[in-house]
């Protein structure tokens, strides 16, 4: 299977976040990327696809945001990463704003995702690296890896969030309905509910969106992901939410992923984009799953049983050493 990344991904190095009270080491490591592709013995570098895609799912002020918003925090006499601390969640509305700290927080939905020197190049071109593998599927390949960095399923039309910026499976997938590729189902199976990616095609009945995650009651991004989300509008019916318990191991996941796959099946899809993160691992740092190694391989061949071609998008995982492994156990499985 054919793997697209690009070497600007590295450059989002955030030192800390903030971790129930305290600055901890920052989760989301270049080194999860590293080892990625170290496993998985290198890769292709993405193509340059411009701006349109990404401004075909996210608002042209908040991506101008993003670019700027490092320069401006430097600007403003700061040092090391941008976050914000006030978030407008009464009747939030543009207003124009002048302060980075009021616009770090209009555009972001928490303060877990801190925005370094290197972080919108790094953004930008894993959004690439999605549009990369997606050209792979469309030139006739059944499945494709992109490997993204930062991830993209927490961010939403117009806001940041749990290490997200540029939503990259929402990008993918708006792209292949516009190639034809479609229809599009999402699956994602990262650890934690895909709230912006949900967010995004909620009332777009165009791309249908499954998810089986942590139980929001219990576990970030805890407002979204609860099993009556069901979409709305035009997107009634096209959302599906599994939450799971935590301590789920393969055996209390199987059941979920066949009732995801189903819906996805029956509802007609032509393509799974899959949001794919490893952050379901026993060993993972931040999160209450216990898969395996070898239930990464049985995930993908349950997918790739649906006989239906799939991009697969990287998303979460941090339980670095093992995160390699986990990732190829998972790709392998699609090689059958
Ligand atoms: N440490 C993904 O897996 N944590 N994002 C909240 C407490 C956010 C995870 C702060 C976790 C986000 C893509
Ligand atoms: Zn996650």
């Amino acid at each position: 299977m054919r793997l697209f990344y690009h070497p600007a991904q590295m450059g989002h190095a955030p030192e800390r976040e903030l971790h129930n009270g305290d600055w901890v080491p920052f989760a989301e490591s270049p080194d999860r990327l590293a080892q990625i592709l170290a496993v998985c013995g290198g890769g292709e570098e993405a193509r340059d696809h411009g701006m349109a895609p990404l401004e075909a799912v996210h608002d042209p002020d908040y991506l101008a945001f993003l670019r700027a918003a490092h320069d401006e925090w430097l600007a403003a006499g700061r040092q090391g990463d941008a976050i914000g601390y006030g978030f407008p969640i009464v009747r939030r509305r543009k207003l124009q704003f002048e302060r980075i700290d009021a616009k770090l927080g209009a555009w972001s939905m928490d303060a877990a995702t801190p925005i370094a020197a290197g972080t919108w190049d790094a953004a930008y071109w894993s959004a690439q690296a999605a549009l990369s593998a997606l050209d792979a599927i469309a030139a006739g390949d059944r499945h494709a890896f992109a490997l993204c960095r930062p991830p993209g399923h927490h961010a939403g039309a117009d806001y940041m969030g749990g290490y997200c910026f540029i939503n990259n499976v929402a990008v993918a997938a708006r792209a292949a309905s516009a190639m034809g590729l479609g229809p599009v189902a999402i699956l994602d199976v990262d650890y934690h509910h895909g709230n912006g990616t949900q967010d995004i095609f909620y009332e777009d009945g165009e791309v249908f969106f499954a998810s089986i995650h942590a139980d929001p009651v219990t576990d970030y991004p805890f407002y979204w992901g609860h099993a009556d989300e069901q979409g709305e509008g035009s997107g009634e019916g096209t959302t599906l939410n599994l939450p799971l318990p935590r301590g789920t191991d393969w055996h209390g996941y199987q059941g979920a992923l066949d009732q995801a796959l189903e819906a996805i099946v029956g509802w007609g899809a032509r393509l799974i984009v899959v949001s794919f993160g490893a952050d379901t691992f026993e060993d993972d740092p931040i999160s209450s799953f216990a898969l395996q190694t070898k239930d990464f391989s049985r995930m993908a061949r349950r997918i790739h049983a649906t006989g239906l071609p799939a991009l697969i998008v990287m998303e979460g995982g941090y339980a670095v050493s093992a995160l390699g492994n986990n990732v190829a156990a998972f790709l392998g499985g699609f090689d059958v």
